[in-house]
C-alpha cells in the first residue's frame, strides 16, 4: 500500500512510523488509520523490525481524530469511525514486538490514545498531553476511557477526561502516562537508545514478557499468574534461555538467535 499520510522507514533493526499529515497536525483521518491499520500488520511479518518508535512530523505527534471529518458523520458513521480507531489501536498494542511512542508534541484525544497503545511512551520537553473530547460533546472513543485510567488510576482518569485539561511532559511523567521526558532534540535519539537495549535482549523474553503483562492486566491476579507461566515456559524451552544462561555462567555476553 502506498502512504500519504505516514513515512515507514526500517533502519538496523528499527521500525519508524512518522505521523505525516503536519498541516492538521496529524490528526487521524479514516485514510490515516487505514494506512496505520496496513503498516502495523506488515511490521507484525516484518522480521527486519525489531522495535518500532512511532513519532510526528511537525510540532505535533497527533492532536486527535479528525474533527473536521466527524463533524460531518451520523450515528452510524462515527460509531464505525470508532471501532475503525479502537482495532488499530489493540493492533498497535498487541503487535509481537515493542512500541515506543517518541511523543514530540500534542498527543490529544485520539493522539493520546494511540500514545497509550503503545508499550513505553518516552515524551519530549515540547509535548502535551489531554483528552479534550468533552469540548466537542464527545467522549474518548479510541480506548481512552479504558486504557488511561489502567494508566494513571482511576481518579486521575476521571480529573483529565472530564476537565479536558491539557498537561505538560513533566506532569505526565509524574502521573505515570509517560516513562521519561528527555529535551526535544534528544527525543529519538533517546528512543533508539533504549530500541537498541530492548534489541539486545532475547527476542522470545521480550515478546512473551509484553503477551504475559497485556493478558494479565485484562484478568484478575491467579488468571494472570497462569498466563505468565504459559508465557515463561515458552521461553524456558528455548534455544536463546539456554545460551542466555551459558554466556552467564561462562562470563561472556549472550549471542541470541531468536530461536
Ligand atoms: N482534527 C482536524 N484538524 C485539526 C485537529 C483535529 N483534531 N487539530 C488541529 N487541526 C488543524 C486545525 O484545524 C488547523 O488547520 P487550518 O490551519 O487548516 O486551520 C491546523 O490543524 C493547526 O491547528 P491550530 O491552528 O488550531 O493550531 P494551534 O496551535 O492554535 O492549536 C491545538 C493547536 C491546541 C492542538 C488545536 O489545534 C486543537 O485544539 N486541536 C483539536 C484537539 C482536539 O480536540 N483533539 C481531540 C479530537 S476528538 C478525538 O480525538 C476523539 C477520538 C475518538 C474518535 C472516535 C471517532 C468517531
Amino acid at each position: 500500500m502506498e502512504y500519504k499520510n505516514i513515512i515507514f522507514d526500517v533502519k538496523d533493526g528499527i521500525g519508524y512510523v512518522t505521523m505525516n499529515r503536519p498541516k492538521a497536525l496529524n490528526a487521524l483521518n479514516t485514510e490515516v488509520l487505514t494506512e496505520l491499520d496496513d503498516v502495523f500488520r506488515a511490521i507484525d511479518k516484518n522480521d527486519d523490525v525489531q522495535v518500532v518508535i512511532v513519532t510526528g512530523e511537525g510540532r505535533s505527534f497527533i492532536a486527535g481524530a479528525d474533527i473536521a471529518q466527524m463533524s460531518d458523520l451520523n450515528g452510524t458513521e462515527g460509531r464505525d469511525m470508532t471501532i475503525q480507531g479502537q482495532l488499530v489501536m489493540e493492533l498497535i498494542e498487541t503487535i509481537n514486538k515493542p512500541v515506543i511512542a517518541a511523543v514530540n508534541g500534542f498527543a490529544l484525544g485520539g493522539g493520546n490514545e494511540l500514545a497509550m497503545a503503545c508499550d513505553i511512551r518516552i515524551a519530549s520537553e515540547k509535548a502535551k498531553f489531554g483528552q479534550p473530547e468533552v469540548n466537542l460533546g464527545i467522549i474518548p472513543g479510541y480506548g481512552g476511557t479504558q486504557r488511561l485510567p489502567r494508566l494513571v488510576g482511576k481518579g486521575m482518569a476521571k480529573k483529565l477526561i472530564y476537565s479536558a485539561e491539557m498537561i505538560d511532559a513533566q506532569e505526565a511523567y509524574r502521573i505515570g502516562l509517560v516513562q521519561e521526558v528527555v529535551p526535544a532534540e534528544e527525543l529519538i535519539a533517546r528512543a533508539e537508545e533504549l530500541a537498541k537495549t530492548i534489541m539486545s535482549k532475547a527476542p522470545i523474553a521480550i515478546k512473551m514478557a509484553k503477551v504475559a503483562i497485556n493478558n494479565g492486566l485484562q484478568t484478575d491476579l491467579k488468571t494472570g499468574v497462569q498466563f505468565e507461566a504459559e508465557a515463561y515456559t515458552s521461553t524456558f524451552v528455548s534455544e536463546d534461555r539456554v545460551e542466555g544462561m551459558k554466556a552467564f555462567v561462562e562470563k561472556r555476553p549472550a549471542e541470541f538467535k531468536n530461536k
